[in-house]
């Protein structure tokens, strides 16, 4: 696996419970990127606060852990050239108020919480990140459907 060429993302449960999944995948795909896996889910507290482990100390931290836990989220694998910059680009700024025009967490973002989307901010993250949730046998069988 190339890891250059992959980040992950989760949309979050304030855009799965707008009903806004399809388009903010409808973004990521006409951003470029390819679908290398993709599953709903409804994160237990431990493991949010597993994900959010360097915010431990911050004072969002429970509002964070206690969002992510509060309804469904869809977690992705995603594979295309620059990944984890060009998600980040195409995802916008954590405040949604300051993210540029065109931007995933503009559009469907509503607070430095509720922001729409995670999306991974290094090659090595985005790898401890997609190992959290899904295993290798699992992005394997979905590589080869896609007769990769
Ligand atoms: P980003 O997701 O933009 O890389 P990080 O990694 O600094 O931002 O923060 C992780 C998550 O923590 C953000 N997606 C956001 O939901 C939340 N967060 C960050 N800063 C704040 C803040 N000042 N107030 C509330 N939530 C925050």
């Amino acid at each position: 696996m190339n890891t250059g060429n992959l980040t992950f993302t989760i949309i979050k449960p304030n855009s799965v419970a707008s009903g806004d999944v399809g388009r903010i995948i409808d973004r990521l795909i006409c951003g470029g990127f390819v679908l290398r896996a993709l599953r709903m889910l409804r994160m237990e507290r431990a493991r949010a606060e597993q994900f959010y482990a360097v915010h431990r100390e911050r004072p969002f931290f429970d509002e964070l852990t206690g969002f992510m836990t509060s309804g469904p989220v869809v977690v992705a694998l995603l594979e295309g050239e620059d990944a984890v910059a060009r998600l980040r680009s195409l995802v916008g700024n954590t405040d949604p108020a300051l993210a540029e025009q065109g931007t995933i967490r503009r559009d469907f973002g509503l607070d430095k919480t509720r922001n729409a989307i995670h999306a991974s901010d290094s090659d090595l993250n985005a790898a401890v990140e997609w190992q959290q949730f899904f295993t290798e046998e699992e992005i394997n069988a979905c590589t080869a459907h896609q007769g990769r």
